[in-house]
């Protein structure tokens, strides 16, 4: 029997209002989240979960600023600010998402020389997190995606699911975008060109 699962991207304080890395509108996500949660067999997380000194963060290298992007050896990256940091308030999940019933949390980003966006490969593209073989193994076919940010960490994970064999939808009511020059409506297309669900 096909079993499916909602998958919620990085539902914590540094992507909400008043974080380091603040998505607008992103904790208004909070309530459509809980109210999906009972809808699914199963529920998995997502944290963005980053040591101190991130190669991601434009602090990290000197005369750079938040949102330029560098070249690392696995390719283009975009700088951030600080944000999501092992074991601070603005890596916790937002205080009022209900994430009881939450039977994995999958961490990524906390390689030092290595983002992730992606809950499935970090942005090498190569390293996996083990959460294709999670899904497998326990028989779960349909995922449906919800999360921040639309246009990074959920867009890659879509992606990656499709890519991985999974059936994915993105519920649009249940995420929202950092929309740099674009990026959400280049992220959408590309998502509906992989044959992601949009809804
Ligand atoms: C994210 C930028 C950096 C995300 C995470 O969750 O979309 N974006 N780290
Ligand atoms: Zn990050």
């Amino acid at each position: 029997m096909s079993q499916n699962a909602l998958l919620v991207i990085d539902l914590q304080n540094d992507f909400c209002p008043g974080g380091a890395l603040a998505v607008e509108g992103g904790d208004e996500i909070v309530p459509v989240v809980n109210g999906l949660i009972g809808q699914y067999d199963h529920v998995v997380l997502t944290q963005d979960w980053h040591p101190a000194g991130h190669s991601s963060f434009a602090s990290s290298h000197p005369g750079k600023a938040p949102f330029e992007d560098i070249e690392m050896p696995y390719g283009p990256q975009r700088l951030w600010p600080d944000h999501c940091v092992q074991g601070t308030v603005g890596a916790d999940f937002h205080p009022d998402l209900d994430w009881t019933k939450a039977e994995l949390v999958i961490r990524k980003g906390f390689r030092s020389a290595i983002d992730s966006y992606s809950a499935f490969f970090e942005n090498d593209h190569t390293t996996p997190t083990g959460l294709t073989g999670y899904l497998r193994e326990r028989g779960i076919t349909e995922l449906t995606l919800v999360g921040l940010a639309t246009d990074f960490c959920v867009a890659f994970s879509a992606l990656d699911a499709v890519g991985q064999g999974f059936k994915a939808e993105v519920l649009l009511d249940g995420c929202r975008g950092i929309d740099i020059e674009g990026s959400v409506d280049d992220m959408l297309g590309r998502m509906r060109e992989a044959g992601v669900a949009l809804r």
